[in-house]
């Protein structure tokens, strides 16, 4: 079954106050952070049960976290990463004693997701995010943090944060050394340092793939397609190692099956993204409405993959248009990703009452 979720930064960060969530039909909690804890420092268990019962109070559940973030030091293999992990096993530690036991992370060097237009308009009038690979071939990567920075109209994206990003350079440099195999070694090396916490407080980790799923600015990028998640599955093959299943992100790569690599990952999805894009031609696409005919993917598919796989964990509307002069923090306003959390409840209604019919 499908527990709807909306992610939610945190009130001194988004726009949305969890009562306008509580209100969305069917939505049963939140997706959160702890938004200005840097990467690499332990969240302190008094802040995380603050969280949980601001969450609560609202009648909302935490059902996971996106994201605790990853040290870079981790990532590139230097040798004070034993104390970053130290710091996340304590970090998991006390978000399993609160009993919040799904932790989304990713694995990507220096950017996190990647667009190019932050507000590109559409035809109705609602903008997108977008992405055009000519765009990321021709500028500088300090360029582009500043630029992206600039357009978000003050607020500070997920992956995006100054402290981490403020020297883009010198991270370049840091990663000069890391091939696919050298990441795809430190993220197995941190996986299996953590197995015996997360398996202690049943804390299932939910890699997010890397968005868009190709390599940009000549970084390494580890998780874009089936053939890779089946090889970390299997290089750490417990169930705590899982996936975060982002419709969006697999498929900024027209190649990628979606519904085919949901049925493939039976047993290691504990988080669903589902979105919609609009392809245009290899490379460039835009972000579409969550239905299936304003964009490129068959959103019924890909929720009756998650169904027949028997999938019962937390979902997420992913990146909203912004309709109806919402001012939000790109991709995270209130309006369209309220309609695509009705929109997919509605689909998996169909399908369960269809299935129940014959
Ligand atoms: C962008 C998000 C990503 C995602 C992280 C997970 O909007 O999908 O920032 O949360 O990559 O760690």
């Amino acid at each position: 079954m499908l527990h709807m979720t909306l992610r939610w930064f945190g009130k001194k960060f988004d726009t949305v106050p969890l009562k306008y969530i509580r209100q969305i039909p069917g939505v049963e909690g939140v997706i959160t952070t702890l938004y200005d804890i840097p990467a690499g420092e332990v969240w302190p268990i008094e802040r995380i049960r603050e969280l949980k019962a601001e969450v609560e109070a609202a009648d909302l559940k935490i059902l996971g976290i996106e994201s605790v973030n990853i040290h870079d030091a981790i990532k590139i293999g230097n040798d004070d990463r034993e104390q970053y992990i130290d710091n996340y096993i304590t970090t998991l530690e006390n978000l399993g004693k609160e009993g919040i036991t799904m932790v989304c992370y990713n694995f990507m060097p220096v950017f996190d997701w990647t667009r190019t237009d932050l507000a590109k308009e559409r035809p109705d009038g609602s903008t997108v995010l977008a992405y055009n690979e000519e765009v990321v071939k021709s500028i500088d990567p300090q360029l582009f943090f500043d630029q992206t920075t600039a357009s978000s109209e003050g607020f500070v994206m997920p992956g995006w944060e100054p402290e981490r990003l403020a020297k883009v350079k010198e991270l370049f440099e840091a990663y000069k050394n890391v091939d696919d195999e050298k990441l795809f070694e430190n993220l197995v090396y941190f996986l299996k340092r953590i197995q015996p916490t997360a398996e202690k407080y049943n804390i299932k980790m939910a890699i997010h793939p890397d968005d868009p799923a190709w390599p940009v600015f000549g970084l390494p990028r580890i998780i874009t397609s089936l053939d890779r998640i089946k090889r970390l599955m299997s290089a750490v093959d417990a169930p705590f190692n899982g996936v975060t299943f982002c419709a969006g992100s697999y498929g900024t790569n027209p190649k990628n099956d979606l519904p085919g690599m949901i049925r493939a990952l039976e047993g290691r999805i504990h988080f669903a993204h589902v979105r919609n894009l609009h392809h245009f031609e290899d490379g460039v696409f835009e972000e579409a409405a969550h239905l299936s005919r304003d964009g490129s993917f068959d959103l019924y598919e890909i929720v009756k993959a998650l169904h027949d796989i028997g999938f019962d964990g937390p979902v997420r509307p992913d990146h909203g248009r912004m309709i109806w002069d919402e001012v939000a923090m790109p991709g995270y306003g209130l309006y369209d990703r309220a309609l695509g959390a009705t929109y997919i409840l509605g689909l998996e209604e169909a399908i369960i009452k269809n299935e129940k019919a014959k």
